[in-house]
């Protein structure tokens, strides 16, 4: 039997969905797991192929990962598709799919294309919506298959049904889900995704309002702190866009160790986070990862106030276009 360990967001129930269309892989068992749980959960399993998707190396367990992936690619085929900074020294067993400018859920369509059907491009589509990639060439160019109000009310349900689904202790369910999709259904044929979905988004329109009065404005930087519990990327593209700042960051002390921080990152894709943000974090004691324009800190409470401070006067905003007021771009001429 084949294992597949995916990720339990959109993209990545999207990956496992494809690969469960092709006959080879439609029994393979679906395994939601995280990068911080991945080596626990490969320890689990014994005598089968893998295939991972949409799951980043958490570096602190880079060498027990790549130990026990070069131990069953000696044996069994290890397939490893994934979008997220990757350390040197994958097994050379191991047939190694990876890009960071695209989703999981691209690459899993585009190395398995020969063996899907042709409506997989629907659920391809859907995963690169839902991590906001889907702008690469090969997604625009199947964009024009579907239409795109249509497909973006599916990926909408996805995303947002999977707040509730897509928790932990759910997975039976993910699970199914991942059958639906692999055998043809999309996201508004599943009646209960499509009501939490629906619910998920009322609560937060409700909540917006309120988190727009509490966030703070720097010169470069909006910022806000432990908000009420929901999407932190939702909270951190609301401060971005309300604001009209370069970047937006949403910062929650962790319950189980309160001397460190988390903090979520977005910005408006003029700037490749990663080639700044990570640094400052390390500076600070913590560390980063993430993509060009998603990425997340954790660094030590104390030292909060001095990332802020060098994060805002740093010298990469100033080669920068400011980002235009709304006001700017309001005024008519009149033929
Ligand atoms: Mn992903």
């Amino acid at each position: 039997m084949t294992i597949i360990f995916t990720h339990l967001d959109g993209d990545g129930v999207c990956c496992a969905a494809l690969i469960k269309m092709i006959p080879k892989y439609q029994d393979a068992y679906v395994y939601f797991t995280h990068p911080a749980g991945l080596k626990h959960d490969l320890s689990s399993i014994s005598g089968d192929d893998i295939v991972i998707c949409d799951i980043a190396i958490d570096l602190r367990k880079q060498q027990s990962i790549y130990a026990l992936l070069e131990q069953f690619s000696n044996e069994f085929s290890v397939i490893y598709i994934d979008h997220h900074a990757q350390p040197d020294g994958m097994p050379t067993n191991v047939v190694n799919i990876h890009d960071q400018n695209v989703s999981a859920t691209e690459l899993v369509y585009r190395f398995f294309y020969d063996q899907l059907p042709s409506w997989a491009d629907h659920i391809a589509l859907l995963g690169a919506i839902c991590d906001y990639l889907d702008n690469s060439p090969l997604m625009q160019r199947l964009v024009h298959h579907y239409e795109r109000r249509t497909l973006f009310l599916d990926a909408g349900f996805l995303a947002q049904g999977l707040k509730k689904l897509g928790r932990r202790g759910h997975y039976e369910k993910l699970r199914n889900l991942v059958q639906e999709f692999s055998s043809g259904k999309v996201p508004s044929d599943i009646k209960e995704l499509t009501q939490a979905a629906i619910a998920a988004t009322k609560a937060d329109n409700k909540k917006r309002p309120k988190i727009l009065e509490q966030y703070v404005s720097e010169k470069n930087i909006a910022w806000i702190q432990d908000p009420p519990s929901m999407s932190h990327s939702k909270i951190a593209h609301w401060i971005l866009g309300n604001s009209g700042k370069h970047i937006g960051l949403v910062i929650r002390t962790l319950n189980s160790k309160r001397q460190l921080v988390d903090i979520t990152i977005r910005g408006w894709r003029k700037l490749d986070l990663r080639t700044f943000i990570p640094a400052i974090a390390m500076k600070m004691g913590g560390s980063a990862g993430g993509h060009a324009n998603a990425v997340g800190c954790r660094i030590p409470q104390k030292n909060l106030k001095l990332f802020l401070r060098i994060l805002d006067g740093h010298e990469v905003f100033n080669g920068i276009e400011p980002v235009p007021s709304v006001e700017e771009l309001i005024p008519l001429k009149p033929n």
